[in-house]
């Protein structure tokens, strides 16, 4: 049957073909993603924004599960950045729901699959509800040893540099620390990211070339890898081939 040979690949088979094509030795151990086009995309379908967020939540299991089966082992996920409270207050009440929504149907699969749920940002503003969802998530993930799944939740760099170095102050003024002992391995131990490693790959989608005040200190050395598929159509796939290009890219590094 000649037709057999043009008919396109299963989504499947694609999906198995790219994750093969990764190698499995250089995958980077920590990804970060600036979820954007949530809104632009409900736009584009003639749905209300909340919509697009509601979409852009599903999308957060699928790219989990994807990482995990890829082997990263640290995945930060921009939920909410401090500016995010100039949006009009319907959205930001929407927004501040969706960790309720998000945990009940997860809590299973991130347990089965060993994911350790975290926060990383600031803990003023958020209401009392959504910030005790978060923190029994992270609880009752905490000994987990699989992917860290890290939520930057009313989170901003320059806040987080700002943090710290107000408190370095305090152990200064306190004499726990002395101004010579400062070293990059001391500070970003102040940091809110704590134990992790620096992001080696950051993924923006939605088109927007800008880190946004995201993970300013971290993000120094990281590969930045752009797309313009808005968040909630952002695939395995699309995972995939920014890990492919990373690799390249980092060989490419490496042979010099
Ligand atoms: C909306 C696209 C999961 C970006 C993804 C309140 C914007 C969907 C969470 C979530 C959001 C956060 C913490 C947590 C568990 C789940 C989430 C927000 C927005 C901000 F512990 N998706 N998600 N949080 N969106």
């Amino acid at each position: 049957m000649l037709k057999r040979l043009f008919q396109s690949k299963g989504k499947a088979d694609s999906r198995e073909a790219a994750r093969s094509s990764v190698d499995k030795k250089s995958v980077p151990e920590h990804v970060a993603i600036i979820m954007d086009g949530n809104r632009r995309w409900a736009t584009e379908h003639g749905l209300p924004r909340v919509a697009g967020h509601h979409t852009g939540m599903n999308n957060v299991r699928e790219i989990t599960m994807a990482a995990d089966r890829l082997g990263v082992h640290v995945l930060t996920l921009y939920a909410f950045s401090t500016e995010n409270w100039k949006r009009p207050k319907d959205e930001v009440d929407y927004l501040m729901g969706l960790p309720q929504e998000f945990f009940p149907k997860m809590i299973g699969e991130l347990e089965e699959k060993n994911v350790q749920v975290r926060m990383m940002g600031h803990r003023e503003l958020l209401p009392e509800q959504t910030l005790q969802t978060v923190e029994e998530a992270v609880k009752r993930t905490e000994k987990n040893s699989g992917l860290v799944l890290n939520f930057a939740f009313n989170y901003g760099g320059r806040k987080e540099i700002l943090h710290s170095v107000q408190k370095l102050m305090e152990d200064a003024a306190a004499g726990t620390v002395r101004a010579d002992q400062l070293d990059e391995s001391m500070f970003r131990q102040y940091l809110l990211s704590g134990d992790l490693p620096d992001p080696d790959l950051l993924i923006r989608t939605s088109g927007e070339i800008r880190l946004s005040n995201f993970m300013l200190w971290q993000l120094a050395y990281a590969e930045l890898w752009f797309t313009e598929v808005f968040w909630p159509d952002f695939t395995e796939v699309h995972f995939q081939r920014a890990i492919l290009d990373y690799q390249k890219r980092v060989r490419r590094y490496g042979g010099l």
